[in-house]
């Protein structure tokens, strides 16, 4: 992932007095209370199971491109199982970020995000667009973890080091075999992409670890608000805790169980783009649980440096326009960082939303976004 130029990160440099300890927190402050929402865990599908859920696809199935194609036509989101991803790795990751927030807040503190930097400890990326904080922790790594994880563990870092860089070299791998099965469903061949090798040889991620501490009164606060990620897509480990939650417009919120060594997958804004709307960038948020510690680890993945992402041309026609102009990812963070709910509809070029003619399921122009309870939330789509 670019650098990016954001304000949102200025803002967010945590600082002892501002950053608390939400563990010891018995009551919930008022600066964290979001208006009430139902059991987070309850709302619209409880269990996450049924006709109205997430599709899960064994990647080993023959039929996985055509599979993954449906998914991300009618979800933009699906889970994965057999994805060549061992188990220990996911059991690996899910305990070193355990380590990492258990870590005493002044320990932590350590390595707080700088206030010009991206990586490190510290609030979500978001939150400052919205007027109540979130109750959960972030860390974030770009490329190596070394410099923080020694301020964190000054004489035992290795261990965390060696995991974190087995995990972003086989999420890497992973989301490289993603890609091919996404943009194959599309009728894509790699023959088709000019630079197909340039968008996912130098393609990159950051890794986002989440940790959102057990909350008596779940219904009032947020662990992470709604958002689309800025990638290409992702790819999220969850530890065996409900809480993800995605929108979907005839469904409402849906609960993506928690699958023992599954994940899940997330169509990103940029692919969004590239698909010229046919894929929806999906929001997401993640709620918190009343009995369990929740933690997450997220792969945001994007294209390299200098690659502009624009509609592919197979998929553009005369009843198909491009959707939006081309644009690479550190220029996309930057309007992100600015707009967030906006970034998709300040590039776009072509505003006919004519689902029929654009495919597009019409989730990037959200007239306003206010996540103080669900009723508000379910505005910005309707
Ligand atoms: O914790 C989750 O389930 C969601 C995490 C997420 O959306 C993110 O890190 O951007």
């Amino acid at each position: 992932m670019p650098s990016r130029p954001s304000r949102v990160v200025k803002e967010q440099h945590p600082t002892k007095k501002s950053f608390l300890d939400l563990e010891s927190l018995n009551e919930l402050p008022d600066s964290f209370a979001w208006g009430s929402f139902e059991d987070p865990c309850s709302i619209d599908n409880p269990s996450g199971y049924g006709p109205d859920s997430v599709p899960v696809i064994n990647l080993q199935d023959p039929q996985a491109q055509q599979l993954v194609g449906l998914a991300c036509r009618s979800w933009g989101v699906f889970q994965v199982t057999n994805h060549g991803i061992q188990k220990s790795l996911l059991d690996d990751i899910e305990a070193a970020g355990k380590s990492l927030f258990a870590l005493p807040v002044n320990q932590k503190l350590k390595a707080a995000r700088s206030s010009c930097g991206v990586t490190g400890y510290g609030p979500a990326g978001i939150s400052s667009f919205f007027p109540k904080r979130m109750w959960s922790e972030g860390f974030t790594i770009l490329g190596s973890p070394l410099d923080h994880a020694r301020q964190l563990w000054p004489n035992n870092y290795n261990k965390f080091c060696d995991i974190i860089e087995k995990y972003q070299k086989e999420m890497n791998q992973l989301a490289k075999k993603l890609m091919q099965l996404v943009v194959g469903s599309l009728g894509i061949s790699n023959q088709d992409i000019m630079n197909w090798a340039d968008l996912l040889e130098g393609a990159n991620g950051a890794m986002q670890l989440n940790s959102y501490p057990i909350r008596p009164d779940p219904n009032r606060a947020m662990g992470l608000a709604a958002h689309t990620d800025s990638t290409l897509l992702t790819i999220l480990h969850q530890s065996n805790t409900t809480g993800l939650q995605v929108f979907r417009e005839r469904s409402g919120w849906v609960t993506v169980p928690p699958i023992s060594g599954g994940l899940v997958i997330n169509i990103g804004d940029l692919l969004h783009i590239l698909s010229n709307g046919r894929y929806p960038s999906v929001y997401h948020r993640a709620m918190v649980n009343r009995v369990q510690h929740r933690l997450s680890v997220a792969y945001l993945y994007g294209p390299a440096s200098g690659v502009r992402v624009q509609p592919l041309p197979k998929l553009i026609d005369a009843t198909h326009p491009p959707l939006y102009r081309p644009v690479t990812w550190s220029e996309y963070l930057g309007i992100k960082s600015e707009h967030l709910t906006k970034a998709l509809s300040l590039i776009r070029i072509n505003h006919n939303t004519n689902p029929s003619l654009t495919g597009l399921i019409g989730n990037d122009e959200p007239k306003s976004i206010n996540v103080d309870s669900d009723k508000t939330i379910l505005a910005v789509f309707g």
